[in-house]
């Protein structure tokens, strides 16, 4: 934006309001980018996101994330649902590469009103999540957007982020691989609020999934409280969607008796002020001059065995000075 900056930004709020898909498309870059820019759009359109239900779709890499977004989606916009879907993955058929059969659907899609999708980069390579997912979200949502869907890139213990963004996270396994054991070792098994064992139309995908329900069924669960169903599906055939829509939509359900999707939503909005508010500590006081030049003189002692890190970090943390 140029030295008109305000001005640009208030005619793209107005034609954003208008409902022009460009425009959207244009805001969420300047998110993208993030500073001040990013907070100004964030100013105005914070206000408008009515409360749109926010769906994670996280697993490995090629366990179907991708197909099975594009048949939910489908699905969702049969019912005539606006949706919005965030890909935070490259190779996702969103950018064009996979099968003949997603091509078809994900044409169908981007040429669908009723839909926007947006590819973000993650936040490096491990990056479950792009750091703006949540703000991209918000303005969907102000867009009028009923359903988001947010597809994770599927490496990393950044994923469980996922479960930070929004309400209903749907697992998908496969039953090659040991995804199961690999899954528990990256505590999917504890975010998952509905799993799925994909490419069903595989040998195995059923005991892959009796595995994965006898797993669930160990953990000790509070009277009342959610039990992840497991969903066979196989996106290949598009066996199994419908069944996969109505476990998100009986969790969904389920958070909306007794306010627990109230308390979720401020739960999830608690820790995104959190996690910006040390951001943006920490970038004030690693850039103060004084914690710098301590550094620079100090770090020296450190090397030579004369003061021990913490020691340091105690000397610095007296000098920190927020206002
Ligand atoms: N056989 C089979 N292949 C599938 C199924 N679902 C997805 N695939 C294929 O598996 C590959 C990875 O799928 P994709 O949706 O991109 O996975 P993602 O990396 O999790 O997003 C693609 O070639 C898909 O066509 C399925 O149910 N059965
Ligand atoms: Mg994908």
């Amino acid at each position: 934006m140029g030295s008109n900056g305000g001005q640009d930004l208030q005619v793209l709020i107005e034609r954003f309001e208008q409902g022009h898909a460009t425009a959207a498309a244009r805001l969420i870059t300047i998110l993208e980018n993030g500073g001040e820019p990013a907070e100004s759009v964030m100013d105005r359109i914070f206000p408008k996101a009515r409360g749109a239900y926010r769906i994670g779709f996280t697993g490995p890499p090629g366990a179907g994330k991708s197909s099975l977004v594009l048949h939910i989606s489908q699905l969702l916009r049969r019912r005539d649902v606006q949706i919005g879907v965030i890909a935070v993955d490259p190779t996702s058929p969103f950018s064009g590469g996979a099968l003949l059969g997603d091509r078809i659907r994900m044409q169908r899609l981007t040429g669908d009103p009723g839909v926007f999708v947006r590819s973000l980069a993650s936040r490096g390579s491990l990056g479950g999540i792009s750091n703006c997912t949540d703000e991209v979200a918000d303005l969907l949502d102000a867009f009028g957007k009923e359903m988001i869907l947010i597809e994770t890139v599927g490496v990393g213990q950044s994923e469980l982020e996922i479960a930070e963004t929004t309400h209903t996270v749907v697992v998908i396994l496969v039953p090659e691989s040991g995804d199961g054991i690999q899954a528990m070792k990256a505590g999917l098994m504890e975010i998952g609020d509905v799993f799925v064992m994909n490419k069903a139309d595989h040998p195995d995908s059923e005991l892959a999934a009796k595995e994965i329900e006898d797993t669930l069924r160990l953990k000790n669960v509070p009277d009342g409280a959610w039990i992840p169903p497991v969903v066979l599906t196989s996106a290949l055939e598009g066996r199994g969607i419908k069944e996969l829509a109505e476990s998100i939509e009986k969790h969904h359900r389920y958070l909306e008796e007794e306010d627990r999707l109230v308390e979720k939503r401020r739960r999830i909005l608690r820790s995104r002020v959190r996690s910006a508010f040390m951001d943006r500590m920490e970038r004030k006081i690693w850039d103060d001059p004084s914690v710098r030049e301590i550094l620079s003189e100090r770090i020296g002692d450190v090397y030579e065995g004369r003061l021990s890190p913490y020691r340091l970090v105690q000397e610095l943390e007296k000098r920190v000075k927020i206002e």
